[in-house]
């Protein structure tokens, strides 16, 4: 009597190997949120700066090294925080902007 050999294609020794590399984990980081400064033709420079220092934690120098970014190509990424901390920093700048007078805009945008 011939007797075919058995081909053991899958794993069925009962460790968990094969499983655990073919369950792709359901969970996910969650989303971050650029936060940018737009460019505009009244707001002081020194405004800028100061805000850059107040409410993103920066120094003087990198202060004013962004906001010459902001004024020479139109728009920068300040910081990338979770959603409520973008929120947070945005509504803080606009409300700080509008309390002084200046037309100066900051929005947040999902990070991909
Ligand atoms: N362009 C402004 C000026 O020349 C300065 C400025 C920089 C304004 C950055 C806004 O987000 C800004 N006074």
């Amino acid at each position: 009597m011939h007797l075919d050999p058995i081909i053991m294609s899958d794993k069925q020794d009962g460790d968990d190997t094969e499983l655990l590399t073919k369950t792709k984990p359901k969970t996910k980081r969650p989303p971050m949120y650029k936060v940018m400064l737009l460019n505009d033709d009244f707001t002081p420079m020194e405004f800028v700066v100061h805000v850059l220092e107040r409410f993103f934690g920066l120094n003087h120098a990198q202060a004013f090294e962004i906001m010459l970014t902001v004024h020479k190509k139109g728009l920068a990424v300040v910081g990338v925080f979770s959603h409520e901390i973008a929120e947070t920093k945005v509504a803080q700048v606009m409300d700080f902007a509008r309390r002084h007078q200046h037309p100066l805009q900051c929005t947040m945008e999902k990070e991909e």
